[in-house]
């Protein structure tokens, strides 16, 4: 017998949303927010894995309601971005439109799945209400000097007259081309917002040891992060005034530099280039104008370089050293110069033996002539022979900072954050730029400044965004009449996401947004903060989620969170692959359409299949077949609420598989083990039918409360089969009673001569008058007691009996 899931699952969708059954409730001193990472609303529509990681959250979000927690379970949108810009700038449709359209058809979608959201806290980051409060928080971050303009690199293609973002560029042939139509792409430099994440690089680094993240999320953030504790050296340039500063972390090597390295972005490098080095060093740096940061640092690729002309003396040997540049060294990494010890560091090794530098070495080894980069004694080291590195480094900087020559120095990789893009679909910077170059905020009052209507967004061809072209926009004009005009920047597609998590806190359900200052919302961010689960996919380990730490940090210190970190649990799902292994795509034609399975199946059983493939964060494979089961196990669970009678005096027979069940399922859901928790409900299932059609009620409900979890729709269908009139998500969490956790039925071995000859299943604590009967009555074990004498009989109750016969 089959449910009609389509009937099941409509009717229940309505009358959770008629009946507000989701709204977040504030009557509990228990919380759970539980958030999920938001869709950016393609116009695509949602695919197979968005309800991987939705259907887990949903699960905790509902055990929670049950469990009495005040649940905030919200979902929003991540509305600006580069598709819709894309397809504006292609079709001349207006982003605000079209985007409204494909979140209609997102929530539709997310409804038809069931999930338990709380759709008044719904935020759209493109909307005015909602990117008020990100220009809000812009302005905060640059009242405290955390975002300035800086002269910076950006990707540059001039056929298609834009600047385009990392992700839009390819390398091919080790050169620079746009991902659209292959053209050149070149540096250029462009005043551009930064925001100074950097000087967070600390907090962020400290506050992963609080946290419940994956170690191997962690463990990306720290190495993105980068912190490197080194020296600076000063190295004297030979008769000249300047001075060079290189960073290191190898102090102890300072006898074996044999040259120093510039980079070649390096401000020094014009003046220290002789007039003879000129034509080699410009046509170098040409040359790595369209070279990627990643390929100058790929350690497999050849290092080159041009000697500048010039020398710096080492100050530890007066020795004489040709100052280079080369493209490994970056500009932005400790002081963008080293002092290269080609003995003892790889990439310097391989430079020096490429341009015939000379080597040496510092420290004892079998040096082979080739670069030694293990530990030990330090030789043709003056006042560090016969230490090793670490005792070497700490007398080096002793010695040297006494000098002034060596200062302890602490590096990060991370860099500062280039918050602007050429784009017209993000939020508007609330900068004025005035004819007198001075730079003035929108007042805050004034906020949110919106995007003007543009019929047909185009690129300006001057590298700056479409809104250059809206000169009604971009001119203004102050009440002494000075002229100025708007920043025609927008931020990244992050911003938004940066502080959704709060926004939903903000959101009323009369449609409008609290203040993020006002003493409502501090309230509700007493209450709810930090998130106590986020689930999301593992491509947000290092941005997003730094980003997100960083202006909650931020927002930590000028008082507006009271936490000082926004997610406690972090957890990635893994990807839901094709059929046949790999990643779905377009191009394979292996991609699974969710609307098509709540067609086929329903959402219970797609719900149910995606939680039973197997543990969250694993990425595996669809399988048609595994989908197919799933829904014949609620069909199975439906045809026992049929046939059954539910009785209301307990005959004992299902204590022990109800109440295990009850127990593992909600260890395994605190657990996240959905996979097995599933398989928890299944054995009860089994039970139930070897039960004979009689179930003691209040357990059915149990079973119920525990299946509402994954396959929401049925649940309340049989739940309210049972005469129920509210939700069963208004229920009661099932309890479980220890008494019933061990089988009252247990297994007795019986042994002939030490040999195992059956198995007796008996009621717990039988007699041993009764074992021992029951053992010489079995059919396998009387054949070897046949004209035998006993002469021996060991009886340990609940366990064994042994006969010894002759
Ligand atoms: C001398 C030396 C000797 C070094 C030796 C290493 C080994 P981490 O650990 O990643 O911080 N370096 C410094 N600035 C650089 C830049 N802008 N671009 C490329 N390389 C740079 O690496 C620090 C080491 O990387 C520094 O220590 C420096 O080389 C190099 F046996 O100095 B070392």
């Amino acid at each position: 017998m089959e449910f009609s899931h389509k009937a099941i699952e409509q009717k229940w969708q309505k009358y959770w949303e008629e009946n507000k059954v989701f709204k977040t409730t504030n009557n509990s001193s228990k919380k759970a927010y539980i958030l999920d990472m938001f869709p950016y609303p393609s116009g695509m529509g949602l695919h197979v894995g968005h309800p991987k990681g939705y259907t887990a959250t949903d699960i905790i979000s509902r055990m929670r309601r049950m469990q009495g927690y005040d649940v905030l379970h919200p979902i929003g949108w991540d509305a600006f971005g580069l598709p819709a810009e894309q397809y504006a700038i292609q079709t001349g449709n207006d982003p605000a439109i079209f985007t409204l359209k494909n979140i209609d058809h997102f929530r539709s979608q997310l409804k038809a799945l069931g999930f338990s959201y709380d759709y008044v806290k719904e935020v759209n980051t493109s909307d005015p209400s909602y990117f008020k409060t990100t220009q809000w928080i812009f302005e905060q971050l640059y009242k405290h000097d955390l975002a300035e303009m800086r002269e910076v690199d950006v990707n540059w293609s001039a056929d298609l007259g834009t600047v385009l973002a990392n992700e839009e560029v390819l390398v091919i042939d080790g050169k620079m081309v746009s991902e659209r139509g292959h053209f050149p792409v070149v540096k250029k430099p462009m005043k551009q917002w930064v925001l100074k994440i950097t000087n967070y690089a600390e907090k962020l680094l400290a506050g992963l040891d609080e946290l419940d993240w994956p170690d191997s999320v962690k463990e990306l953030q720290r190495n993105w992060i980068g912190k490197s504790v080194g020296a600076e050296i000063k190295f004297a340039v030979e008769n000249r005034p300047e001075i060079i500063d290189v960073f290191t972390t190898r102090a102890d090597t300072i006898f074996g530099v044999e040259y120093i390295v510039l980079a070649p972005e390096h401000p020094l490098v014009d003046v220290l280039t002789t007039a003879d080095n000129k034509p080699a060093v410009a046509e170098f740096i040409k040359s790595i104008e369209n070279k990627t940061e990643l390929d100058r640092q790929d350690t497999s690729k050849e290092k080159s370089g041009v000697f500048l002309g010039t020398y710096v003396i080492n100050p530890v040997n007066n020795k004489k050293l040709p100052i280079w540049i080369a493209d490994y060294v970056l500009p932005f990494y400790g002081t963008g110069a080293v002092m290269a010890v080609p003995g003892h560091d790889e990439r310097d090794f391989t430079f020096a033996i490429k341009y015939h530098l000379p080597i040496s070495y510092v420290i004892a080894g079998e040096h082979h002539n080739n670069v030694y980069v293990k530990d030990g004694k330090h030789i043709n080291s003056e006042f560090l022979n016969g230490l090793d590195t670490k005792s070497a480094i700490e007398k080096a900087l002793e010695v040297l900072g006494k000098k002034n020559i060596a200062t302890p120095k602490v590096s990060y990789k991370l860099r500062d954050w280039l918050f602007s893009r050429q784009r017209y679909w993000g939020e508007p910077f609330p900068v004025i730029h005035w004819e007198d170059d001075s730079i003035s905020l929108v007042d805050e009052n004034d906020l949110p400044l919106t995007l003007p209507k543009v019929d047909n967004i185009k690129p300006s061809q001057t590298g700056e965004s479409p809104l250059a072209n809206v000169s009604e926009w971009l001119t203004v004009v102050d009440s002494m009449g000075k002229k100025g005009r708007r920043e025609t920047n927008t931020m990244p597609q992050w911003a938004g996401s940066c502080w959704y998590y709060l926004g939903y806190l903000l959101k009323q359900e009369d449609g409008t947004m609290l203040d993020i200052q006002s003493a409502e919302a501090h309230a509700l961010f007493k209450k709810w903060l930090p998130v106590n689960l986020y689930i999301g996919g593992q491509e947000h380990a290092v941005l997003h989620l730094l980003y997100a730490r960083f202006w909650h940090k931020f927002l930590y210190d000028i008082k507006v969170v009271p936490t000082s970190e926004p997610f406690f649990k972090l957890v990635n799902q893994g990807m839901i692959l094709g059929e046949d292994g790999t990643k779905m795509s377009k191009s394979k034609g292996n991609i699974i359409n969710p609307d098509n399975i709540i067609q086929s199946h329903g959402a219970d059983a797609l719900r149910l299949y995606e939680m039973f493939m197997g543990p969250l964060e694993a990425s595996l494979p669809w399988s048609t077949k595994g989908l197919d089961s799933a829904r014949k196990w609620l069909d199975r669970v439906y045809r026992l609420a049929k046939n059954t009678n539910f009785i209301t005096v307990n005959d004992g027979t299902l204590d022990y598989a109800y109440h295990t069940m009850v127990k593992k399922v909600s260890e395994m859901l605190e657990n996240l083990n959905f996979n097995t928790a599933i398989s928890q409900l299944m054995v009860f299932i089994n039970a139930c039918y070897k039960n004979e059609e009689q179930i003691y009620q209040p357990y059915w409900k149990g079973f119920l409360k525990l299946l509402s979890c994954f396959a929401p729709h049925l649940a309340e269908e049989l739940w309210f089969m049972l005469g129920h009139q509210h939700s069963i998500s208004l229920s009661a969490w099932p309890d479980y009673e220890e008494k019933f956790l061990v089988l009252d039925k247990i297994v007795v071995a019986v042994q002939v001569n030490g040999k195992l000859r059956a198995k007796l299943e008996v009621k717990k604590d039988t007699s041993e008058d009764e074992l021992l009967m029951l053992a010489k009555q079995h059919s396998n074990v009387q054949p070897y007691l046949e004209n035998r004498q006993i002469i021996k009989e060991i009886i340990v109750k609940n366990k064994i009996v042994n006969l010894v016969v002759k």
